[in-house]
């Protein structure tokens, strides 16, 4: 009974989700990430499925965006910009791969 409640639940919250989905403006699924003197800010972001994060290096130095076995960015020099849209819920941890101490989080629900 647990199992059929928590599925039950599931579809609620899908349905109460994709529903908004089909009406709302762009920007409203669109979420940024800036890379700022070796930081992720905000370090922790919390989003719902569909969303569209947008990560912006504003330093002068490259930088990477990387989450193994789910996106993996190319070298972003300043100004640069990487895109990823989750699809799937879950915790995503990711890090610079030139810089490995730059780690961040993003919380998919
Ligand atoms: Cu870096």
């Amino acid at each position: 009974m647990k199992t059929l409640n928590r599925r039950d639940f599931g579809v609620a919250v899908a349905a109460a989700i994709l529903l908004p989905v089909t009406t709302a403006r762009a920007d409203d699924n669109a979420m940024e990430v800036h890379i700022d003197n070796f930081v992720f800010q905000p370090p922790e972001l919390k989003i719902k499925v569909g969303t569209t994060v947008t990560w912006t290096n504003r330093d002068d130095i490259p930088h990477t965006v990387v989450s193994a076995g789910k996106f993996r960015s190319k070298t972003l020099d300043t100004d640069d910009k990487f895109t990823f849209t989750f699809t799937d819920a879950g915790d995503y941890k990711y890090f610079c791969s030139l810089h490995p101490h730059m780690t961040g989080m993003i919380k998919v629900e």
